[in-house]
């Protein structure tokens, strides 16, 4: 597998302009971005009106802060994040602290408007702002042996007051496969809506994966960590026979307490009809490849 894992320092050596720009012309038209006679099928113009910054910054899952949705945005402003700075470590030619700033000089940010969607069955359309975690993959050098990529939240009690609980074990910890995390759908958030990405969303820095449940993309990340085997997750951990590994968006593979198959737009009002639950989340053509011949039942 042709993976960008070069030892090469800049991403204009890592991604060749020509790729870059005809990536983003791809994604545009998924987002239907003005381009809607190439959205996909599924993707259809109106599914991906953004919601608006109200409804993607009052209702949120960020544990650290409390379980009610609404938590997080009374409770995250206690988070200090700055100065902030993402330890790289593992199988890589370059490990060390890599400061935000630091981090943010050398990437090229861009909007992408993913669908999103939780495991709870509700769903948003939200524009992020980000670049692609490929790209600073390849700052800190990917060696030959990494198979997998281990991730991080900050876990600091004094700003956090829901960790006092033993909700699920803390720190929260997520992972992805090496070609999941190498996949160009695959973003570091860096901001919402043109501006930083407010505490409550996983400030300054977390992991947007469209394909896959809401869970997976692990906020306000302080290590990433390059691994010659399958990481141990926060909510697998927690019930493994509710929450797998991959977690990819599955209608066919119900929650073990509720149904996958169909989800509620979040602020499409009360009398809105749910809508039917996409394969990978709307992101089949992207992604499903990377999965031919597993069963997405057993390894969910
Ligand atoms: N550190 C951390 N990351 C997290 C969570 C969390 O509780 N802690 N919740 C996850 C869940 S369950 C979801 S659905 C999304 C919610 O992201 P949002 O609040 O930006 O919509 O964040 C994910 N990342
Ligand atoms: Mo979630």
């Amino acid at each position: 597998m042709a993976f960008r894992w070069t030892n090469d320092l800049t991403r204009d050596d890592v991604t060749p302009e020509p790729v870059w720009l005809n990536r983003r012309h791809i994604l545009a038209g998924m987002a239907g971005l003005g381009l809607g006679a190439i959205a996909g099928p599924g993707l259809a113009q109106g599914d991906l009106e953004p919601n608006g910054w109200d409804e993607i910054t009052s209702f949120n899952n960020f544990y650290e802060f409390g379980t009610g949705k609404g938590d997080p945005a009374e409770n995250a402003h206690l988070m200090t994040t700055s100065p902030w700075s993402i330890t790289i470590d593992g199988l890589v030619d370059r490990p060390g602290d890599y400061g935000f700033e630091q981090i943010m000089e050398q990437m090229s940010v861009e909007e992408r408007i993913y669908r999103f969607r939780c495991v709870e069955a509700w769903s948003m359309v939200i524009p992020w702002n980000g670049f692609e975690l490929a790209d600073l993959l390849a700052l800190a050098g990917v060696q030959d042996g990494a198979t997998h990529v281990a991730f991080e939240t900050l876990l600091r009690p004094s700003e956090m007051p829901g960790v006092s609980r033993p909700v699920i074990e803390w720190p929260y910890v997520e992972g992805l496969r090496l070609d999941e995390a190498m996949h160009p759908l695959t973003i570091m958030a860096t901001g919402i809506y043109d501006k930083p990405i407010p505490n409550q969303n996983g400030a300054p820095i977390r992991l947007v994966v469209p394909w896959k449940y809401g869970y997976k993309s692990i906020k306000s990340i302080v290590r990433i960590t390059l691994t010659d085997s399958e990481p141990p997750t926060a909510w697998n951990k927690y019930a493994p026979n509710e929450y797998g590994f991959y977690s990819n968006v599955n209608p066919d593979r119900p929650h073990p307490r509720w149904s996958q198959a169909s989800e509620k737009r979040v602020g499409a009002g009360l009398l809105a009809r749910r809508q039917p639950t996409l394969m990978f989340n709307g992101y089949e053509d992207e992604v499903a490849a990377m999965y031919d011949g597993m069963d997405l039942i057993k390894f969910h």
